[in-house]
């Protein structure tokens, strides 16, 4: 396939609630959404990196600034058998996982378009429906929080996540566990902890958590491993993990016993197929993370899950759990079995609305073969 031209734009859309972290509250969403032309098919894909440097050094200006400066001619001009050829051309560019994930899964669209089938089944997806979970966030008060958990139970989510922090844990978890003793639920913490404050991770070991994800920093395996030995509950990883390589780690160190994947934490679907192929033969369970996404990365994840080794809920809600109104259709939705199907149609299997598209975009920029 020929490359003949890339468009990266930035888009805002705003939340249809707050999202706060133990890092900050985002009321909208900046993302950035790039589309590839090749062979007259145009594939999306969906950098959606965050506004501030709290999550990962990565934000919505960096990742532009890679993108445009660096990653966009890099590919631009390019021939390529598909989506597997992207990671190779972008190699010499260091870091910029969310940036260059974006262009891998527009190759990977238009190149599924171009053969008419799924992107689920190029990449290996075995399932038609992928288990929906929802992540919650920091809310005014616990009362407004069992509220808002109460919603989401009713609406038929099968996983609920919290977001914790110092001052925001246990209380929290304990009045949740007393209003809904039974469901599954989970804790991330997006590593607002350290080793010195593992007291309040094994008391969490007390409520039959799932997992809990990113206790501790981003860079620290081995504190991950210790806590690790000293609690049931499985440790999930996320933004420790951004590679095969810190996998590979942190499985041999037993930093966790879960892993979160998400494409644009890896780097794309190459690397992400990888880190689940290890996972599966390791026996170790994972799930397909979110960043929020909108319908371009949404349906990303969603082939993503669809491959074996997803075994646990994803972060991957309806459309309405993020959006008034998503820029594809149709929507995601959740089924009545708590899950949300696999599109059949070819590439992502959702249409990028152009109006939506062009009347949420702040700034774009084109790259054509030849310059
Ligand atoms: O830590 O998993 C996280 C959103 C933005 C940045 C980091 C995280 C999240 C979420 C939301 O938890 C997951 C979703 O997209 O539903
Ligand atoms: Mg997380």
């Amino acid at each position: 396939m020929f490359i003949s031209k890339i468009e990266v734009r930035e888009v805002k859309m705003e939340l249809t609630s707050p999202f706060e972290t133990s890092f900050g509250r985002e009321h909208e969403k900046r993302t950035i959404i790039v589309s590839v032309e090749a062979d007259g098919e145009v594939g999306y894909g969906e950098c959606p990196a965050g506004d501030t440097p709290f999550y990962s050094y990565e934000t919505t200006d960096i990742s532009w600034y890679a993108l445009t400066r660096y990653l966009a001619p890099a590919l631009a001009g390019r021939e390529v058998k598909g989506g597997m050829d992207v990671p190779a051309l972008l190699r010499r560019v260091r870091g910029y996982n969310m940036a260059k994930a974006a262009l891998e899964e527009a190759v990977w669209d238009a190149q599924a378009r171009r053969e008419n089938v799924p992107l689920s089944r190029l990449l290996g997806g075995v399932k038609d429906r992928v288990e929906s979970g929802v992540s919650v966030g920091i809310q005014e008060s616990i009362d407004e929080l069992v509220k808002v958990v109460g919603r989401y139970v009713e609406e038929g989510y099968p996983r609920v996540k919290v977001k914790i922090k110092p001052s925001w844990d246990l209380t929290v978890v304990h009045r949740l566990r007393v209003e809904f003793p039974e469901i599954p639920l989970m804790v991330d913490a997006n590593g607002a902890y350290d080793i010195s404050q593992k007291a309040v991770i094994k008391a969490l070991d007390r409520y039959g958590l799932m997992m809990i994800e990113q206790p501790f920093g981003y860079d620290d395996l081995v504190d991950h491993a210790a806590i690790q030995k000293e609690i049931r509950t499985p440790i999930c990883l996320d933004e420790s993990v951004p590679s095969l390589g810190a996998v590979r780690a942190a499985l041999k160190l037993g930093s966790c016993r879960v892993i979160n994947v998400k494409v644009s934490r890896v780097g794309g679907l190459c690397e992400a197929v990888r880190i689940h192929d290890l996972c599966m033969s390791e026996g170790v369970p994972t799930w397909v993370g979110g960043m929020l996404e909108t319908g371009v990365g949404r349906a990303v994840n969603v082939a993503l899950a669809s491959l074996p080794n997803f075994t646990l809920p994803n972060d991957i809600s309806a459309s309405n759990r993020y959006y008034h109104e998503d820029i594809v259709e149709p929507p995601f939705e959740l089924n009545s079995d708590g899950t949300i199907s696999v599109p059949r149609g070819g590439g992502l299997g959702v249409e990028v609305v152009w109006e939506r598209l062009e009347r949420a975009t702040v700034r774009s920029r084109v790259f054509k073969a030849g310059g």
